[in-house]
């Protein structure tokens, strides 16, 4: 490990975190923030504050920036590009795979990174984080991003971090969907959420498994029902919805998942693995 002068530009929850990480590991850490009162936690524990963005990105070869979005980037560090010359500019903001394409324009160093944590576990183990970019970037930083949590480098596609993080992202909301539409429906029949909760987390762990037998069958292209067949899927979705109905529980994410699986039925998946709706997402069914 080593101790680079690193920068933090935005001190939001998650920059205040990130700066707090890298002193707590013993970087010489310069901050600079719109708000400038966000700073004074940070130089209690011994952060530079910086005066203006342009002395923030001077004070160290690695910038880290993480803002509400892009266009707060474009309108922060913009104005700064030729300053990034021969600096590692490293954009944990999060945006479009497209967004992160344009940014990396600005300096041939340029990684971008999606944060797979809440601000609380930055700097432990169980914070992942994604890059993808500059693989001399990554290459020369690593030791110092380590400090934020474990990291994993998708390669130079400077877009691939966002395309992972809105992707995963997707994958958190339908599981938390399903597991509030499953309260929801037990909560109408007095059955407590943390009641639930146990079972739930039982079945996502083991949902988990059939993960990496789909993701086979849908780089093969080929969907034997090993499992159960599609038909038998839809033939339990319509409990799902008629129960959701007959409880007074919105049918809407019930009824999303019976239309997907009957696109593919008349699609031609019958006898086919729940795998097959893959084409459906791809709006090939
Ligand atoms: N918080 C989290 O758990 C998630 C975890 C996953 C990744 N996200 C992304 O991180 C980015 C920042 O999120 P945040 O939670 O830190 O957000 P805020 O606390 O709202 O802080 C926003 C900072 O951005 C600054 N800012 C906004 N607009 C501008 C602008 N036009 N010019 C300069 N700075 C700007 C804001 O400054 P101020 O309001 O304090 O002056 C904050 O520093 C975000 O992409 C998440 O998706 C976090």
């Amino acid at each position: 490990m080593n101790n680079e002068p690193v920068t933090v530009i935005g001190l939001g929850l998650m920059g205040k975190a990130l700066a707090t990480a890298f002193l707590k590991a013993g970087h010489p850490t310069t901050v600079w923030n719109r708000t400038s009162a966000k700073a004074e936690d940070l130089a209690a524990l011994g952060a530079s504050v910086a005066p203006t963005v342009g002395d923030a990105i001077r004070a160290s070869s690695l910038t880290i920036v993480c803002l509400t979005d892009f266009a707060a980037v474009r309108d922060t560090i913009g104005p700064h590009r030729a300053e990034l010359a021969g600096r590692t500019l490293v954009n944990l903001t999060s945006g479009t795979s497209g967004e992160a394409r344009e940014t990396a324009a600005w300096t041939s160093d340029y990684l971008d990174g999606a944060i797979m944590a809440i601000p609380e576990v930055i700097g432990r183990p169980e914070a992942f984080l994604l890059f993808s970019g500059s693989s001399g970037a990554f290459d020369s930083h690593e030791d110092t991003l380590k400090r934020l949590g474990n990291s994993v480098f998708f390669g130079e596609d400077p877009g691939l971090a966002s395309l992972y993080d809105v992707a995963l992202l997707g994958v958190m909301w339908g599981t938390l969907n399903a597991f509030l539409h499953g309260a929801a429906l037990l909560g109408a029949a007095k059955v407590d959420a943390s009641a639930f909760a146990p079972f739930a987390n039982q079945w996502v762990s083991s949902v988990t498994g059939f993960v990496s037998a789909y993701a086979d069958q849908i780089d093969r292209g080929a969907y034997p029902a090993e499992d159960a067949a599609l038909e038998t899927h839809l033939a339990t979705m319509k409990y799902l919805v008629r129960e959701s109905a007959a409880a007074g529980i919105d049918t809407d994410w019930p009824a999303r998942i019976q239309a997907l699986t009957e696109r593919a039925i008349d699609a031609g998946h019958t006898g086919a693995s729940y795998a097959s709706l893959i084409e459906v997402f791809r709006g090939e069914a």
